[in-house]
């Protein structure tokens, strides 16, 4: 499947890849489903919510101070690294993520669109003023804002909130003009991001999945890579770069 792709590949002028927590799964990121999901004993849907901030900030930032923590510590992963050596061999890039966790920045990737946020920067509850970037924030005197007296929050998108415009209709038209759109590792469920991968089909993008599971994508998918995203796409761009040189 490796060489199938990299030769459609070869001859694509267009290339996005969105990304989900399972691309970082193999730097010691867990996922947000699933057993990893679990937090104590809530479920991370039911703490990235503005609903858990307003009744319980403490609980919320011990959350984010715990995964800030975690997430300052690891590297990106050969799949985070193969995306960035991909970006060099397009000439029209996109690289469209989930993810809060910085990872593909510190990998060199370029060209990001960051739908959810980055959970290292702060911003205010109330007025979405952004605050210092501060490592950890003390759950029992969360800092509050100068301008209005907000606390202040994770600069993230939590359920049912408004993904920023400008990025998320970005990421539509560039999903609507792609020649080829890989999906990895996300469970292809929280919308919009799980709508762009059926627009760049629609819009006749070939579509290749890279998921460890199956996802409700994947029977939309011309391929489907049941396999580690840190596995497949150092393989995927050794391949495509073979074919580069020989152009
Ligand atoms: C590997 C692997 C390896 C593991 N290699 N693979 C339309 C229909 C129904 C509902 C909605 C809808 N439109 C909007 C909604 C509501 C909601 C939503 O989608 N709910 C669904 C659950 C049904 N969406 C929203 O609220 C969004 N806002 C919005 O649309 O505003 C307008 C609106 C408002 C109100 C009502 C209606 C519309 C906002 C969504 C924000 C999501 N925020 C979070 C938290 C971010 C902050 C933080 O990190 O703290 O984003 S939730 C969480 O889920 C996080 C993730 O980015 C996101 C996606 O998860 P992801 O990345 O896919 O991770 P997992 O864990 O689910 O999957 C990992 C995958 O990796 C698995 O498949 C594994 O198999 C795989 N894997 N190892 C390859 N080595
Ligand atoms: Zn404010």
């Amino acid at each position: 499947m490796v060489e199938e792709i990299a030769a459609i590949m070869a001859n694509c002028g267009r290339c996005i890849v969105l990304t989900g927590a399972g691309i970082s799964a193999e730097s010691g990121v867990p996922t947000f489903r699933g057993k990893d999901g679990l937090w104590g004993k809530f479920r991370a849907e039911e703490l990235a919510t503005m609903d858990a901030f307003l009744s319980n900030p403490a609980i919320v930032w011990e959350w984010y101070n715990w995964r800030r923590e975690l997430m300052a510590k690891v590297e990106p992963n050969p799949g985070h690294l193969a995306i960035t050596e991909m970006e060099s061999l397009f000439d029209d890039f996109t690289l469209v993520t989930q993810n809060v966790d910085n990872l593909h920045r510190v990998a060199g990737t370029r060209n990001i669109l960051e739908l959810h946020g980055n959970i290292h920067h702060n911003k205010c509850v109330e007025c979405n003023r952004s605050h210092d970037p501060k490592a950890q924030i003390d759950p029992d005197e969360i800092p509050c804002c100068e301008h209005c007296g907000g606390k202040i929050r994770p600069d993230v998108v939590w359920y049912g909130e408004m993904l920023d415009s400008a990025i998320i209709n970005a990421a539509f038209q560039q999903s609507e003009r792609a020649d080829i759109f890989f999906s990895v590792g996300t469970s292809a469920i929280v919308h919009p991001a799980a709508s762009l991968p059926p627009i760049a089909k629609r819009s006749g993008a070939t579509l290749v999945e890279v998921n460890v599971e199956e996802t409700p994508i994947s029977f939309l998918a011309d391929f489907h890579v049941r396999g580690k995203s840190g596995e497949f796409l150092p393989r995927l761009v050794e391949e495509l770069k073979k074919r580069r040189a020989s152009e």
